[in-house]
């Protein structure tokens, strides 16, 4: 379905008026530059995203016009070296982008998660020097939007026993198989794709849009992100040269590798969304009056309000933490599993509560509550489930292997 965006942002009429909670003052604990990656974000959606979302997300449109604009305001591969057309900056920066993304749309800091972690990042850490120059630059300006294929129809949580295959071919491999709710694929022109070799070893292999035999359909009746493109990738008898194939890894540490930058970007994503639903659950508190006062002026009300606060504020410290770790080169998978799942049930739960409290209006797509919890529902499955990362925790702590 096409949409008129221009028509659609001229007729709306609500006023974006966010602004961060800040209980702690961790701005204190940024630089000028965060910030201002920060702030430029966050004008951009207002601008940009605010205006159109909730007509995307009732219709079921991804708005590809705004894949360009993500390359321009550098959120695809900031944290990616310069020279290869990434931002070159650090890991807080990856995350105020990431927040502020989510805070407009959990399915538009999607399509940055997957163009900047998990397609740019892979081609950057594993790939050739012919593959970087060939694809990060488009990757990073957008020219090129990616999708990367670990899930199957059989397999997400357990992604070692993937199907998807590939033979050798004279200077080709013959791919087989498919991949299954992938984020970015009905419009994606590159995919990385994970896939067994002969020996049954995962490799990372690059599939390019019009290669014979490759196919994505979309993934229709989702409830949840539905601004951001769901789709399959089929793999019939695909001629893929071997010169597209990662050099830099195999096993699948390679896709696990991807997955802890992704990882990272949500746990600073759901902050994002947990601050919109706070700023207007607070806000309608204030301004909602029933029994003769403001519905905040309850205690019922000011206990759920003050538990998200508290929480958010917790989600921040642990998120700017880790940020510093990445940086550092030292934060582990599994303090990545524990920012991510704490800071993406907060959300799921803050979303919940400010849904009460916009009573019957939580409901309605005037405002943004509903439409973040729904999203919050593939963010708390997508990049290892809330239990797998639980069980990521339960192994770190005893030793002991509780997946199988
Ligand atoms: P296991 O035997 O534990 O590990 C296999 C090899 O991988 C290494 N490894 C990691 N390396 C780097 N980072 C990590 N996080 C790693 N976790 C494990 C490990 O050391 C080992 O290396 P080696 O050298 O010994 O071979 O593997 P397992 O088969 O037992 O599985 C472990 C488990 C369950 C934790 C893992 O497979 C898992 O995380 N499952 C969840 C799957 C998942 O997260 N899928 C996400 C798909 S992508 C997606 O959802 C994108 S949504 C994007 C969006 O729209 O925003
Ligand atoms: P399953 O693995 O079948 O799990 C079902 C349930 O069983 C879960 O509750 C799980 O926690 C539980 N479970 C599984 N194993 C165990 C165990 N050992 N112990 C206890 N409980 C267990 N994938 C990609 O590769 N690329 C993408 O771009 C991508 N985008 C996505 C976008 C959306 C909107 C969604 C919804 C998913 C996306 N995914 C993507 C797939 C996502 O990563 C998987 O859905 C997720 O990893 C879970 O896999 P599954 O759905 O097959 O669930």
């Amino acid at each position: 379905m096409e949409m008129d965006f221009d028509k659609i942002k001229a007729e709306n009429n609500q006023t974006d008026d966010f602004s961060h909670a800040d209980f702690y003052d961790v701005d204190a604990l940024l630089t000028e530059e965060h910030k201002l990656i920060r702030s430029s974000v966050r004008d951009w959606v207002k601008r940009e995203i605010s205006p159109i979302i909730d007509a995307c997300c009732q219709e079921a449109v991804f708005p590809k016009h705004i894949v360009p604009q993500l390359g321009e305001i550098g959120c695809f591969g900031p944290q990616i070296p310069a020279e290869y057309g990434g931002g070159g900056l650090d890991y807080i920066s990856y995350g105020l982008a990431m927040q502020e993304l989510e805070r407009g749309d959990s399915g538009i800091r999607s399509t940055a998660s997957v163009q900047g972690s998990l397609v740019m990042h892979p081609i950057n850490v594993f790939g050739s020097e012919e593959q970087k120059k060939k694809y990060l630059p488009k990757l990073a300006s957008g020219k090129m939007l990616g999708s990367f294929g670990l899930t199957e129809p059989n397999h997400g949580s357990d992604p070692g026993s993937m199907e998807t295959n590939f033979k050798e071919d004279g200077d080709h491999v013959i791919l087989n198989g498919a991949k299954m709710w992938i984020s970015n694929a009905p419009f994606c022109d590159v995919a990385v794709v994970w896939a067994k070799n002969e020996s049954g070893k995962v490799q990372g292999l690059i599939v390019e849009r019009g290669m014979e035999g490759f196919s994505t359909p979309t993934t229709h009746k989702k409830w949840s992100l539905r601004a951001s493109a769901t789709g399959e990738l089929v793999f019939d008898n695909v001629r893929v040269p071997k010169e597209n194939i990662l050099p830099g890894v195999v096993g699948l540490k390679g896709p696990l590798t991807c997955l802890n930058s992704a990882r990272y970007g949500i746990s600073w994503g759901a902050i994002g969304a947990a601050m919109d639903c706070f700023h207007t659950a607070v806000k309608y508190a204030k301004e909602r009056h029933q029994f003769g006062k403001p519905i905040g002026g309850f205690q019922l009300q000011q206990k759920k309000l003050s538990e998200m606060y508290t929480e958010i504020t917790k989600a921040q410290l642990l998120a700017w933490r880790l940020g510093t770790l990445m940086n550092e080169g030292k934060a582990t998978p599994s303090q990545i599993s524990m920012a991510k799942r704490n800071n993406v049930e907060i959300a799921l739960n803050i979303a919940r509560e400010s849904r009460q409290i916009l009573g019957g209006m939580g409901i309605s797509g005037d405002y943004p509550i509903m439409r973040h919890m729904a999203n919050l529902e593939s963010v708390i499955t997508y990049e290892g489930t809330h239990d797998i990362h639980l069980l990521i925790l339960g192994m770190e702590i005893t030793g002991e292997n509780a997946f199988v």
